[in-house]
């Protein structure tokens, strides 16, 4: 039977290339985000080759989160694979000049919103006596950088959270896998500064950067493999890129 996938984050970039992808591969689709329009264009453009659901919510959310995943309904309530990508990072900045609410959209969001939908989950999977959880962390949770501390701290949050639940679900056959990616070319600069597009260019010039494709494609390997096998931790740079902060730019 065709598994189901929960992706969070499926409006845009890394979620949607990973919709895009797992539809290649026969996977059925809940496709969750905050803008309506997309989700429903996605689903539209999807609908071909797999079943689509949509789900409208903010991970921040708690009772929204628990509200829209418990709205499913029995066919779309056995999933098989939860992607807990949304996310992104607010702002760029000394911490002595940070935005208080910029910090807790990147807490909130990266990290609690992260906790709501696996908790939301998990008991699922449990009863079903298996799963495959993907948290989409960053090299930002593994190398700090300086004006980044707090999306850093909770990219950090993912990469612990991911041990945590792979010590905690292993026994009980769901499998997790931290994917951490370098620069990926989607609308991540573009929020993170607010819109301001000129900045947001400027991080992906100069060099060839990932493209979400490439992401989703190392998660299809991940959920993919075989039984006997857990793809634990997947670190993706560009090919120009050396470190969180090292591109070698023309
Ligand atoms: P995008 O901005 O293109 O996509 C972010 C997605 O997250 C959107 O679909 C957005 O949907 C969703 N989202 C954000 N906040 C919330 C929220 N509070 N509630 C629900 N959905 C939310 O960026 P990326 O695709 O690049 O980012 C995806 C993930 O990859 C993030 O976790 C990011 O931290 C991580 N990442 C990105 C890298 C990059 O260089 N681009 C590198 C490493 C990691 P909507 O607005 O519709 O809700
Ligand atoms: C996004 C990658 O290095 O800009 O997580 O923080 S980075």
């Amino acid at each position: 039977m065709a598994r189901i996938a929960l992706i969070t984050g499926a409006t845009s970039g890394i979620g949607k290339a990973t919709a895009e992808a797992f539809a290649q591969v026969d996977i059925n689709l809940i496709l969750c985000g905050r803008r309506q329009d997309r989700l429903d264009e996605l689903a539209r453009q999807l609908s071909g080759k797999v079943r689509t659901t949509t789900l409208l919510f903010d991970v921040r959310d708690k009772g929204a989160v628990q509200a829209m995943i418990g709205s499913l309904s029995d066919e779309w309530k056995n999933i098989d694979i939860l992607v807990n990508n949304a996310g992104n990072a607010h702002g760029m900045g000394p911490l002595d000049e940070g935005d208080t609410d910029d910090w807790d959209a990147m807490i909130d969001g990266n990290v609690k919103g992260l906790l709501y939908v696996s908790k939301a989950i998990i008991p699922l999977m449990l009863e079903q006596g298996s799963g495959h959880i993907v948290n989409i962390s960053s090299i930002a949770g593994k190398q700090t950088y300086a004006n980044g501390a707090v999306y850093c701290a909770s990219k950090a949050a993912v990469e612990v959270l991911s041990e945590g639940m792979r010590l905690e679900l292993t026994q009980h056959g769901i499998k997790i896998t931290n994917v951490a990616p370098g620069a990926v070319e989607t609308e991540f600069s573009l929020v993170r500064f607010k819109g301001d597009e000129s900045r947001a260019e400027k991080v992906y010039e100069g060099f060839d950067p990932l493209q979400a494709s490439d992401i989703a494609d190392a998660i299809v390997y991940a959920v993919n493999a075989p039984g006997r096998v857990t793809i634990a931790d997947i670190t993706i740079l560009a090919g120009a890129q050396s470190a969180a902060t090292v591109i070698h730019r023309k």
